[in-house]
């Protein structure tokens, strides 16, 4: 498959934000590069770009990505975000190096920035993963202050009008809703864009890649559950050699089937990022085709060579691309299998 290579062709077609070109094929791109999953990657990759641009460290940008999506008011990432179905916010995140480094923290509670605690894991402990009370404590034995635990506005709201039903049921492409919905709404009412769970993976002009993210998983999940995201090969996989890949959508369909080590592996052996994603989502439609129409799951993946490919179970899943050719970040939308 020949590759349209982003640059003088696609800079015609650059896009304001939330304004998407068409399903892309794979795309090779200048590095250093920063992609990150959804439309509000954007604001990620804004973190991410300025210490890419001046020649710092690919992990020290994925890291900047994570707080800054933690400090944004959201559904789906940080203290403010929706909680589970006791109430109480519980947030995931993990980050990798492309030397095989990597720390995460899930079940993580009262701690505003869970991707700085899993780098702590990764660079001061010889675990992978902290969990829940002693990921707490190792965070705030580290410095991290722990906060009140009080739920936004927002959450208290959505919260407790989730109980009147207390229904479960994941909603498609909530990180990309433009109208308000109880999962997700795109803006709150004082006007603040929402976002979503952030996966993003980044490479350097010298080919060291690096990745993270950073949710508070699904809404109104069972206390203590934890999704794809904190779980090093489901949710982020990164290798120097191969490429970087994340996930976002409903984590356990993703754990299933080990989808961004799926991705990273299906790459080493020659498939393009695109193609790659494809096939980790054959697998995970495969299993239950009738289940797969009511659920969303996405990979974006990025290759050593630059090159960087996306794919979908349900249409809508984007991802948002930030280097020299596109310094404000440009949102692409990934094909899909329905
Ligand atoms: C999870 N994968 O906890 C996360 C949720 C997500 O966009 O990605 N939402 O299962």
């Amino acid at each position: 498959m020949s590759l349209p290579i982003l640059g003088a062709s696609l800079a015609l077609a650059e896009k304001t934000l939330g304004q998407k070109t068409a399903p892309v094929l794979t795309v090779r791109v200048k590095t250093p590069v920063v992609v990150s999953t959804w439309d509000s990657g954007i604001t990620a990759n804004n973190a991410a770009w300025p210490i890419l641009q001046r020649g710092g460290r690919t992990l020290d940008s994925v890291e900047a990505a994570g707080r800054a999506s933690e400090d944004e008011p959201s559904c789906c990432v940080g203290l403010a975000a929706w909680p589970d179905r006791d109430g109480r916010v519980t947030l995931d995140s993990c980050i990798m190096d492309g030397n095989g480094d990597c720390g995460a923290v899930s079940f993580l509670e009262r701690i505003k920035h869970p991707v700085s605690v899993a780098r702590k894991v990764m660079e001061t402990t010889p675990h992978v993963l902290l969990s829940g009370e002693g990921a707490q404590r190792f965070a705030v034995m580290n410095g991290f202050p722990l906060e009140s635990g009080q739920l936004s506005p927002e959450a208290e709201k959505e919260w407790k009008k989730w109980l009147e039903k207390s229904k479960y049921k994941p909603e498609l492409n909530i990180e990309n809703r433009r109208t308000i919905s109880q999962f997700a709404p795109y803006f709150f009412d004082d006007g603040l864009p929402n976002h979503d769970t952030m996966g993003t993976i980044a490479m350097d002009a010298n080919n060291k890649l690096a990745g993270m993210v950073t949710t508070s998983g699904m809404a109104f999940k069972l206390r203590g559950r934890v999704g794809d995201s904190p779980i090093i090969g489901a949710g982020l996989f990164v290798d120097n050699e191969v490429g970087a890949a994340t996930s976002s959508g409903v984590g356990e369909e993703v754990i299933r089937i080990c989808g961004t080590h799926t991705v990273i592996e299906q790459m080493r052996f020659g498939r393009t990022p695109e193609e790659a994603c494809r096939e980790a989502v054959r697998r995970v439609v495969k299993r239950h085709p009738a289940k797969a129409r009511e659920l969303q799951v996405g990979f974006v993946a990025l290759s050593r060579k630059g090159e960087i490919g996306a794919f979908a179970v349900q249409k809508g899943f984007s991802f948002s691309v930030t280097n020299s050719e596109f310094p404000k970040g440009k949102v692409f939308e990934s094909r899909s299998h329905f």
